[in-house]
């Protein structure tokens, strides 16, 4: 099991100030906010205030400040009062406020607008909060995170959506095990995904499915590990699952998913093919989920009718996916009945779930420039860790794994300290875990020091190997604060390339320093509006803050030279 964490003073830094992080609750409805109704179960307003500012565990106690959230298109800021919850095991606390859509839904009603709009909330308030949690309904909770799973595109935090079978006023309820189990994932875990928090399991979004209409363990992922398990002890992370963002591209989003031209149908014995025209032969179908028996097979029909139907559909431009109706397994051509649908061209979807399937066909469509060519090719390639392209050995040592860790790290960041680029290469090449997100004494990741180094190639080369711009080290700075404290243009402009920004915590810090360093400061992200010209000119004349600072002592966090 890694190391890897936002920040874990439980490993041994009692000196460490404790780091609050911050979470942005969406809530969007479901049984967890619902109330009893004469007509039943119904989403009542006032979360925050009802459910969890009376239970110590979601608060401390403490005098609730105001955290600015953006509440509209027009980019509105509100200050909404927080709750902040007692220390946790891993030396955090977690400052949260709770968003709530003006409509909130049995998300039964859910559908493409409703995911535009948890998309384009997060979207708004991506640089103020460390991560988010969305409240949702069980009964779409799937679909919601396929589809959210493909709309956050370049996604560099952790983004977790839960609900529960019991509403949080209920006596016996789930709700309070979820919510706090996502909240820790989100406040803790740099797991850069659309994840599922249920009962105590951590599930890749797009893997999952709901397995049960009131058990507690509702949801499972049965192609697909849990990427954590809360236990007594611990939160447990799986590292060597997590997807992580290997593009220098900033977060962005892909809200108009063509769920309207996208359809799903289940074969069953003695289906017509005359049926599965007519649903191709839908006004406007762009693309179909066909849900088959097995490793993918389907009747073929008399006289082949069936896969002619499904060839002709093809032809016509409709994109056609296989995926199974079994729970567990993978579509793949082992038999003749399965290996006709691909020779008419139905693409095989292999071990994707249906709702996955589904909402990956929409966000395709939907992509700028999408062609039949673009859409099928994609289809079978995982772009969110959506499925399983072919299974590879994992090399592991059976024991000692942590030191051997932290070894290799320690001469990582040696090769990242001198620029040795080489070096750096070769060790990421034959390193069987992931250690990017890996911290040091100091907390500081590879990314921390790469932020620093001589080489910007192994910058770089880090962020392409999907090591995370947003972790904070022991004094809660960013790799980004370190690259303009140490005044490096490129390093800076590559990290706000890779959707890097600074904390909001550390942004009194950078606006002290950028009264000297405009400039640098200025990429960085910080804008000073009153800025004197006199002040602009020492940015020419002087050469930085040490020499000229009197009086004030910033404290500039890290290991940055
Ligand atoms: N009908 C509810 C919903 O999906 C079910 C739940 O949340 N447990 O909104």
């Amino acid at each position: 099991m890694g190391a890897e964490a936002i920040l874990d003073p439980a490993q041994g830094h009692p000196e460490a100030p404790i780091l609050e992080s911050r979470v942005l609750i969406i809530m969007t409805g479901g049984t967890i906010c619902m109330r009893d109704s004469p007509s039943g179960f119904i989403p009542a307003r006032g979360f925050q205030e009802q459910c969890l500012s009376r239970v110590p565990t979601f608060n401390d106690g403490s005098d609730s400040k105001g955290l600015d959230v953006v509440v509209n298109q027009a980019n509105e800021v509100k200050e909404h009062p927080s709750l902040r919850t007692p220390t946790t095991a891993y030396g955090r606390q977690i400052r949260y406020t709770v968003f709530e859509f003006e409509e909130l839904l049995d998300s039964s009603s859910i559908d493409a607008k409703g995911w535009a709009e948890i998309a384009r909330t997060i979207f708004r308030n991506y640089t103020l909060f460390d991560g988010f949690v969305v409240l949702h309904g069980t009964d779409s909770l799937a679909y919601t995170c396929s589809a959210l799973s493909f709309m956050l595109q370049n996604l560099g935090k952790p983004v977790v959506l839960t609900g529960s079978q019991s509403p949080m006023l209920v006596l016996q309820n789930d709700a309070t095990d979820n919510l706090l189990g996502s909240l820790v994932v989100a406040g803790h875990f740099m797991v850069p995904e659309v994840c599922l928090y249920f009962n105590n399991r951590l599930f890749r979004g797009n893997r999952s499915c709901k397995v049960a209409a009131s058990d507690f363990a509702a949801f499972d992922s049965p192609n697909c590990p849990p990427l954590a398990v809360t236990t007594s002890m611990r939160t447990n992370v799986n590292w060597d699952l997590v997807n992580r963002p290997r593009n220098i591209e900033n977060f962005s989003i892909q809200t108009n998913l063509d769920t309207s031209h996208v359809a799903c149908l289940r074969i069953f014995p003695g289906i017509k093919p005359q049926m599965v025209d007519a649903v191709l032969k839908l006004e406007g179908l762009h693309g179909l989920v066909l849900e088959t028996f097995g490793a993918g097979n389907a009747p073929h029909g008399e006289d082949n009718a069936m896969t002619k139907v499904l060839a002709d559909a093809i032809k016509r431009g409709i994109v056609i996916v296989n995926v199974t109706q079994c729970l567990t397994g993978s579509v793949s051509p082992v038999y003749a009945t399965g290996m006709s649908l691909s020779r008419a061209g139905v693409i095989a979807g292999l071990d994707m779930t249906t709702e996955a399937a589904l909402t990956k066909l929409a966000y395709l469509l939907a992509l700028p420039g999408a062609t039949q060519e673009s859409v099928t090719r994609n289809m079978s390639t995982s772009i969110r860790g959506e499925l399983t392209e072919s299974s590879q050995p994992v090399f592991r040592h059976p024991d000692s794994a942590l030191p051997e860790r932290i070894q290799t790290l320690t001469v990582l960041g040696y090769a990242i300290a001198q620029g040795d680029f080489a070096r750096v290469q070769e060790i990421i090449k034959t390193e069987p875990h992931w250690i990017l997100n890996d911290a040091d004494y100091s907390g500081n990741t590879p990314i921390h020091l790469a932020a620093t180094s001589p080489s910007i190639a192994i910058l770089h080369f880090l962020l392409g190997q999907g090591g995370s711009v947003h972790i904070r080290n022991h004094n809660g700075r960013t790799p980004l604060f370190l690259a303009a404290n140490a005044g490096l243009f490129e390093h800076i402009l590559l990290l706000r390339q890779s959707g890097a920004h600074l904390h909001s915590d550390e942004r009194p810090a950078a606006e002290l320093l950028a009264q000297r360093k405009p400039g640098i400061w200025g990429i960085a992200g910080i804008t000073l509006k009153q800025m004197s010209e006199r002040e602009l000119e020492g940015e020419h004349t002087e050469n930085g803050f040490e020499r000229r600072g009197k009086g004030h002592r910033v404290d500039l966090g890290g290991s940055a030279p």
